[in-house]
């Protein structure tokens, strides 16, 4: 049981399963693969629906057009041996150094100019392989001081850019949806946009908020002390969850990008109890690596598990959804009340003036049970299997 399969639409970057498994404290500890040999090793787990990349995953920056077309060439045989698709691109706006400043909201406008000119070309690269999700992860936008940037120009550079990339998206006919990813902090020492609701009120604020969503990771959110939930929650209730980075994290840490599910299991529940109650059917990306002591055998398990655990998670959700003590004391909890919720479901200056009139027994109302303890605890057995 609990088998992934393509339908569920599971995706790994090329740099995640292809994650070399350096740190800021050492160099690798795995050797590093050629995007078709990383394609063929998640064509060795089951179930797994596509591959993403970064430009630069794909094709090194430096590569002539002889050494592109070639890797090109290895990385489609691979897809179509395996079977996998390509359903989301991005551009790496981070690695290289003339990025240290920022691309997008860089204090030099040749950089900035440079930085939309390379999306453009990553955006071609992606829709070459039929993605139809471009990723926008800020990992360079943001200061370490203040002093250096004015950070409302700094919005208005990023908008300038999004807008043009927009334009230039829908007049190439790529058909692609933008997903925004936040972060806090790291590499840079703040990050704007820090976190997924600052992309929510900016997507308003653009030419085409229409093609405009957002990609919440787990991890950065947590970096941020928040619920990652909540924050989907609102991403999915604006209908703008148009992808999610699944990973894990210690809470106040840098950016672990652990298997997802293998920290927290309780937020890792209620994030697939929402996505399975809302009927998310969007790409599930598990934007994460294996530890750094593993090698390319344990690099599949991790693989493996990550979806494993997705399936695991679906199956409580459904134990959830039908446990009668559970369903009991939700509807216990919930109370309704048709005068009331008439009142205040629509205005009128006549349920204004009723609502002014009506009498609430606070007291009453404040001594009504909640059996949170009890509900909660059901939470417990049920991901403890008791
Ligand atoms: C990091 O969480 C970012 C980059 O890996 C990439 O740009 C994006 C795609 O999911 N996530
Ligand atoms: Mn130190
Ligand atoms: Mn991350
Ligand atoms: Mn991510």
């Amino acid at each position: 049981p609990f088998a992934p399969k393509p339908a569920d639409k599971f995706t790994f970057g090329l740099w995640t399963v292809g994650n070399p498994g350096a740190d800021p404290f050492g160099g690798p500890t795995r050797e590093k693969l050629e995007p078709a040999k990383i394609v063929e090793l998640l064509g060795d787990v089951p179930g797994v629906h596509g591959v993403n990349f970064h430009d630069n995953d794909l094709i090194p920056i430096d590569a002539t057009d002889a050494e592109a077309n070639q890797i090109k060439k290895d990385f489609r045989k691979a897809l179509k041996r395996t079977g996998l698709k390509v359903p989301m691109a991005t551009t790496d706006l981070f690695r290289d150094p003339v990025f240290k400043d920022g691309a997008f909201t860089s204090n030099d406008a040749e950089i900035r100019a440079y930085a939309v000119q390379k999306v453009m070309r990553a955006m071609e690269l992606g829709a070459e392989f039929g993605a139809k999700t471009y990723v926008f992860w800020g990992g360079r936008e943001g200061a370490e001081s203040d002093a250096t940037k004015d950070p409302v120009v700094a919005i208005k550079r990023m908008r300038e850019a999004i807008d043009f990339l927009c334009q230039y998206s829908i007049d190439r006919k790529f058909g692609y949806r933008f997903a925004f990813e936040a972060k806090p902090n790291e590499p840079r020492g703040h990050i704007y946009n820090a976190v997924t609701g600052s992309y929510l009120a900016f997507i308003q604020t653009l030419k085409h908020p229409e093609m405009c969503g957002v990609n919440p990771e787990m991890a950065h959110e947590h970096m941020a002390g928040l619920n990652f939930v909540h924050q989907v929650a609102a991403a999915l209730e604006a209908g703008k969850l148009f992808h999610i980075d699944l990973n894990d994290q210690e809470f106040g840490r840098f950016d672990q990008d652990y298997r997802f599910g293998s920290i927290s299991y309780k937020h890792s529940f209620f994030l697939v109890k929402l996505l399975v109650d809302y009927k998310y059917d969007g790409l599930k990306h598990f934007d994460s690596h294996a530890f750094r002591q593993s090698n390319y055998d344990d690099v599949k398990a991790f693989a493996r598990g990550s979806m494993r655990t997705y399936k695991i998670l679906e199956h409580k959700v459904k134990q959830f959804n039908k446990d009668k003590d559970i369903q009991k004391l939700l509807r216990q909890i919930n109370r309704k009340s048709k005068a009331a919720e008439q009142l205040v479901s629509k205005y009128s200056k006549s349920n204004a003036n009723a609502l002014l009139e009506r009498e609430f027994d606070r007291k009453k109302l404040a001594e009504r049970p909640l059996p949170y303890e009890e509900l909660d605890q059901r939470v417990f057995d049920l991901m403890m299997g008791v």
